[in-house]
Order: structure tokens, then C-alpha cells, then sequence
């Protein structure tokens, strides 16, 4: 009885964001960016049949049309929001310029988005994600940049979507996480449940080690520790922050990409990478945490980017296993 409920009560996306925002323009602007992630979402499952047939050999539709798949979500992407005619102003991680959108098409709305994060996993058939922050428009005029460098607890919403097995999309607009999958079958994004860190977190640490020896000594004795004893962690990394921030939230343990030699900032952008995954842990219950970093230590949230592909070091996931990286820093 309770299949047969299922199958004639479902709570679409849209529905809960009218609902929960009580929103007419959010709700427009994020009907937008659920038909965006809808078209990448086809176009990855589409690019990647073709490159399974490409390697297989019985189609020379590999190589380039994959390759051009970032370009084409962030055309989908940008035709979306500036056609809802809700946005001021788009930040993407394709365009080196952030993007005004024309007056008669203007709204009240500032996002910064990756559109493929993850794209160098593509050709082997890993996931990959469409990351995105939201923020209110404050001036009136001509829209700058001033409008989104603005620090992460400023943001309205944020949200990710992953093309893996299945398509999730998760979001919050401040007030919990919420993940909808998407159902082929009728095209639309359904609510699986609230999303939190697990009351038992698993014991998973996730980094590129290979950037080891770069680190500073507080990260690598916290790797070392994570390592260490009778019972280690266990380690998982994608390579794909989308598929490493899903995961974390859903089973628990530490993500990190923190500063190094090479890169002072670490690798991740604030704007569509460091601020909405800051804000979609610590709404799913978690820290995220920049570890040292302009001479303290600080909530993601709190950092206010000077550029708009500004990055900062990242250390997120269950209070637990942050507070385990931090500790190392709190010692001296
Ligand atoms: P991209 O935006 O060029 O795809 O790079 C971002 C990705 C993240 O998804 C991931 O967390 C990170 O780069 C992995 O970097 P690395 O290959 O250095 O481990
Ligand atoms: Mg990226």
C-alpha cells in the first residue's frame, strides 16, 4: 500500500521550493537552474554513451564531443538564469568576466556557478557536478562585481547537482538540506528526504595525498593520525568535490584541500565551490573550515573573496574529524 502512495504522491522540487521559500522570483530562478542541470544531466549521460561506443570502436563519437561538454553546461547554464529574467549577474568558472545580464532581462539575483565541476573525470565515466551559490542584489544601477564578492553568510541558497548512477539535486535556502532525485520516467527532481551527517559517522578521510610532502606540517600530522592506530580510517577521494561532498554529508568523516607550497589558496574557488559547500555542510550539521589561513583560522562562510575565481583552503565534514584537523593548529 505504501509503494502505491508513493507512486501518486510525489514532491517535486518545485513544489517544495514554493513551499519553502514562499518565493515567486526564487522560485522562477530556480526553476531555471533545475531545467539547466536537467540538460546537462542528458547531455553527460549522452556524452558518455557516446565515448563507451568511441572506445569500443564502433563510433567516432568520442574525444571532441565529450570534451566540449563543459562549454555546453555553461551555455546551458547561463541561457537559463539570464532567460528566467531573475538574475542582476553571473559568475561562472567557464567565463574569466562575470556576466551582466541586460536590463530588460534583470532580476534580483547574484549566482556564481561551476557549471561541470569535476569535466577531467568524464571520459572514464566518474561523476561529476553542477555547483552553485545564490546571493540578493543589495545596489540598485548598473550590477558590479561589489554584488557577489560578498562573504558566504550572505547567501540565499546554495546547492549542487551530481550526475552519478543517478542524478541527485541538493540544495538550502538556510534552514536544512533537502535532496531530490530525478525520475527519468516524468522529468522531475523528487524529494528523497532531508539531508544531515549521520548520527555514527564513518571514519573516512578524503584528499589529494599525492599533494603530501606540499602541505603544511598540522595537515600532515592530521593525515598521519587519520592513518594511525588500530583501527584506521579508511580513505575515499573521487576526485570530484561534488561526489567527495555528497558522500561525506551521507556517510560522514573529512574532506579536505588545503593550502600548500604551490598553491597558498588551495585549488577550490570560493564563490562556486568553497561558500555553497560551506554553507550545505553546516546546514547538514557539520564545520567547514578554511585551517589556517590569512593568520587564523575560520568558518568557509566568513571568507569574502577579492576576485570572483578567488580560492581558499578547505576542510569540511562532521565536527568530529574537523575539529581533529583543527586541533593540530589550536596546539601550535
Ligand atoms: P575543476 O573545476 O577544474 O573540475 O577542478 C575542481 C576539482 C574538484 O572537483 C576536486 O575536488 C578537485 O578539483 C580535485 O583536484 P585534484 O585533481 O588536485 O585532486
Ligand atoms: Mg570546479
Amino acid at each position: 500500500v505504501e509503494d502505491v502512495e508513493a507512486e501518486v504522491d510525489k514532491y517535486t522540487l518545485s513544489a517544495f521550493i514554493i513551499s519553502h521559500t514562499k518565493d515567486k522570483e526564487m522560485t522562477i530562478m530556480m526553476n531555471a537552474m533545475q531545467l539547466a542541470c536537467k540538460l546537462i544531466a542528458r547531455a553527460v549521460r549522452k556524452a558518455g554513451v557516446a565515448n563507451l561506443y568511441g572506445l569500443h570502436g564502433s563510433a567516432n563519437a568520442s574525444g571532441d564531443d565529450v570534451k566540449k561538454l563543459d562549454v555546453l553546461s555553461n551555455d546551458i547554464m547561463i541561457n537559463a538564469l539570464r532567460n528566467s529574467g531573475m538574475c542582476a549577474l553571473l559568475v561562472s568558472e567557464e567565463e574569466e568576466k562575470p556576466i551582466i545580464i541586460p536590463e530588460e532581462l534583470r532580476g534580483k539575483y547574484c549566482l556564481a556557478f561551476d557549471p561541470l565541476d569535476g569535466s577531467s573525470n568524464i571520459d572514464c565515466n566518474v561523476s561529476t557536478g553542477t555547483i552553485f551559490s545564490v546571493f540578493e542584489r543589495k545596489s540598485t544601477g548598473e550590477p558590479t562585481v561589489d554584488d557577489i564578492l560578498r562573504p558566504g553568510t550572505d547567501m540565499v541558497a546554495a546547492g549542487y547537482c551530481m550526475y552519478g548512477s543517478a542524478t541527485d539535486f541538493v540544495v538550502t535556502f538556510g534552514n536544512g538540506v533537502h535532496r531530490f532525485t530525478l525520475d527519468d520516467s516524468v522529468g522531475e527532481f523528487i524529494h528523497f528526504g532531508e539531508m544531515k551527517f549521520p548520527a555514527k559517522n564513518k571514519t573516512i578521510y578524503s584528499c589529494n595525498e599525492g599533494n603530501f610532502t606540499l602541505w603544511d606540517d598540522k595537515i600532515q600530522k592530521a593525515t598521519e593520525m587519520f592513518k594511525a592506530g588500530p583501527k584506521p580510517y579508511s580513505a575515499r577521494y573521487v576526485g570530484s568535490m561534488v561526489s567527495d561532498v555528497h558522500r561525506t554529508i551521507l556517510y560522514g568523516g573529512v574532506f579536505y584541500y588545503p593550502a600548500d607550497k604551490k598553491s597558498t589558496k588551495g585549488k577550490l574557488r570560493v564563490l562556486y565551490e568553497g561558500l555553497p559547500m560551506a554553507l550545505l555542510t553546516e546546514q547538514a550539521g557539520g564545520l567547514a573550515n578554511t585551517g589556517m589561513f590569512k593568520g587564523k583560522l575560520g568558518r568557509i562562510m566568513e571568507v569574502i573573496p577579492e576576485t570572483i575565481h578567488d580560492r581558499c583552503p578547505i576542510i569540511m565534514g562532521c565536527e568530529r574529524d574537523v575539529e581533529k584537523v583543527l586541533a593540530f593548529y589550536k596546539e601550535g
